[in-house]
C-alpha cells in the first residue's frame, strides 16, 4: 500500500519559503479528516477551469456541462453505497448536516409527544444533538443504548429499548472513539419490526469498508466527503426515495421549488427539494473523484491494510505498562481507529509530546462527551490510520509511546 502515499501532495509539501516540510510527517488523524490525492485536486481544478457555471439553472451549454458534472457525481455516490437510484442522494456539507436534515424534516414531521427516539451512547454529538432538539421540541423521549465498557459493543439486551413507541433509531456504523462496528443490519431489523426508521451515521465506515445501504436496511445514511479523501464542505445523505418524497424541505430558497406565489410554494422533485441555493458542484466533483480513487485502490485492500496496521498498533499498545485500549480490543475490527489512555498522563499532553516527534494524533473528547462520561474518562488519545500510513510509521509510534510517561516525569 505504501505506493499510494505518493498520490498525496501533502506528504511532499514544501512551501515557497522552505519552512514547511511534511515529508517526514506521520499523519494519524484521518478519522478527523483524511488527506486528498492529486486526482481529487485535479478533478476540482478541471471543473472550475473548464465547466464552471451555475448548475441546474443555465440554458447554455457551459451550465449544462456543470449540471452534468454535478449529477454524475451524485450517481457515483449512489453506486458507491448501492442506493437504488441517484435520486436518493442529497448533497449536503457534511455528515453533521445530513443528520440535522433528517432530524429537522423527517424527525419534526413524524415524532410526537410520547414517542421515543433511540440512539447509542457511543454516538458523535452530531448524532445526539439533533435528536435532543427533536425530542425536547416534540415532548418525546431520547433513549440511549449503552455499551459494554470492556468490549465497546452494545449488548443485545440493550436492543429491547427499541419498542413500538420508537419512531427513529439512529446509530453509528463505526464509532469514532471505540472503533466498534455496530451490527446495523440486525438493529435495522428490530427497528423495522417496531415500525421505526433506521438512520445510520456512516461518517467513519464509508472510508474504510464496503457500505451497502440496501443490505444494511438503512432508511437514511449520513457521510462526509472529507473523511474519504474528498474535499471539506461536501457530504451526502442517502434516504429511501419514498421517505424523502414525503418529507418537507429542510432549507428554502433557489432551485428547490416547483412554483412560487406571494404566499405559497410547491417543491421540486427529490433530491433537488433538499438542495436550496447554488450547490457546491466543484466539491461534489471532488468527492466523486475521491470515491473513484478509493474504488481503484479497492475498499477490500484498504480494509485489509487498515486492519493490519491497527492490529499491530493495538497489540503493541497492550504490551506497554499503564496503557489502556479503549473499546474494541481486536485491532482488526476497528477500521483503523486506535484509542487509548495512559495512566496519569492527560491525552492533550500525549498529543503535544508526539507532535514534537512529528506525529499527528488527536486527543480530547472526540465530540463524544456522553460516551467519555459513561466510560469515566475525561478524554482519550486516538491514532487513526488510513491507506497512506505504513508499518514503519506504526513502528515509530510504538517506539515513542513507552517514553511518554518518562517525558512526563514518571519513573516507570
Ligand atoms: N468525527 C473525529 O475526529 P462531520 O464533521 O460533519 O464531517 O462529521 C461528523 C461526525 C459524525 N459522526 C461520526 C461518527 C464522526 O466521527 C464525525 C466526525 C471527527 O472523530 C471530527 S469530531
Amino acid at each position: 500500500m505504501n505506493k499510494y502515499r505518493n498520490d498525496f501532495p501533502l506528504f511532499k509539501a514544501i512551501d515557497e519559503k522552505n519552512s514547511i516540510d511534511n515529508s517526514g510527517l506521520i499523519y494519524m488523524d484521518s478519522a478527523a479528516t483524511a488527506q486528498r490525492p492529486y486526482i481529487v485536486l485535479n478533478a476540482m481544478d478541471h471543473f472550475y477551469s473548464t465547466q464552471n457555471a451555475n448548475p441546474l439553472r443555465g440554458l447554455y451549454s457551459l451550465s449544462e456541462r456543470a449540471t452534468k458534472a454535478y449529477e454524475d457525481a451524485r450517481d457515483t455516490v449512489a453506486k458507491f453505497i448501492n442506493a437504488k437510484s441517484s435520486n436518493e442522494i442529497i448533497f449536503v456539507r457534511n455528515a453533521s448536516e445530513a443528520l440535522n436534515l433528517v432530524a429537522y424534516t423527517y424527525g419534526m414531521a413524524n415524532v410526537n409527544a410520547g414517542d421515543e427516539v433511540v440512539v447509542s451512547i457511543m454516538e458523535h454529538h452530531s448524532n445526539i444533538l439533533p435528536w435532543q432538539f427533536v425530542c425536547k421540541t416534540k415532548g418525546a423521549t431520547l433513549k440511549f443504548m449503552y455499551v459494554d465498557k470492556s468490549t465497546g459493543a452494545i449488548p443485545e439486551s440493550e436492543y429491547s429499548k427499541i419498542t413500538p413507541k420508537t419512531k427513529i433509531v439512529s446509530v453509528t456504523h463505526v464509532s469514532n472513539v471505540l472503533g466498534t462496528q455496530n451490527p446495523i443490519k440486525k438493529i435495522a431489523e428490530i427497528a423495522h419490526k417496531n415500525g421505526a426508521v433506521m438512520v445510520v451515521d456512516g461518517a467513519q465506515s464509508t472510508p474504510h469498508i464496503k457500505v451497502d445501504v440496501q443490505d444494511l436496511g438503512a432508511d437514511f445514511l449520513a457521510m462526509s466527503g472529507h473523511k474519504l479523501c474528498g474535499p471539506m464542505g461536501i457530504g451526502a445523505l442517502y434516504g429511501r426515495y419514498e421517505l424523502l418524497d414525503a418529507m418537507p424541505p429542510f432549507l428554502r430558497g433557489g432551485e428547490m421549488i416547483e412554483y412560487v406565489t406571494e404566499d405559497s410554494a410547491t417543491w421540486a422533485e427529490v433530491p433537488h427539494k433538499f438542495e436550496a441555493g447554488t450547490v457546491s458542484a466543484g466539491d461534489a466533483v471532488g468527492m466523486a473523484a475521491a470515491i473513484r480513487y478509493i474504488q481503484n485502490v479497492g475498499l477490500e485492500n484498504i480494509e485489509k491494510h487498515d486492519n493490519n496496521l491497527a492490529e499491530k498498533l493495538v497489540e503493541g499498545i497492550k504490551k506497554i505498562p499503564h496503557f489502556h485500549i479503549i473499546g474494541e480490543q481486536d485491532g482488526r475490527k476497528r477500521c483503523g481507529i486506535v484509542t487509548f489512555t495512559i495512566d496519569d498522563v492527560h491525552p492533550h499532553d500525549i498529543a503535544t509530546l508526539l507532535s514534537d516527534e512529528n506525529i499527528a494524533i488527536r486527543a480530547g473528547h472526540h465530540c463524544a462527551q456522553p460516551l467519555q462520561k459513561y466510560l469515566g474518562i475525561p478524554a482519550s488519545a486516538r491514532a487513526s490510520l488510513y491507506l497512506y500510513n505504513t508499518e514503519e510509521e506504526v513502528d515509530i509510534l510504538l517506539s515513542k509511546l513507552p517514553q511518554i510517561r518518562k517525558w512526563s516525569g514518571f519513573k516507570d
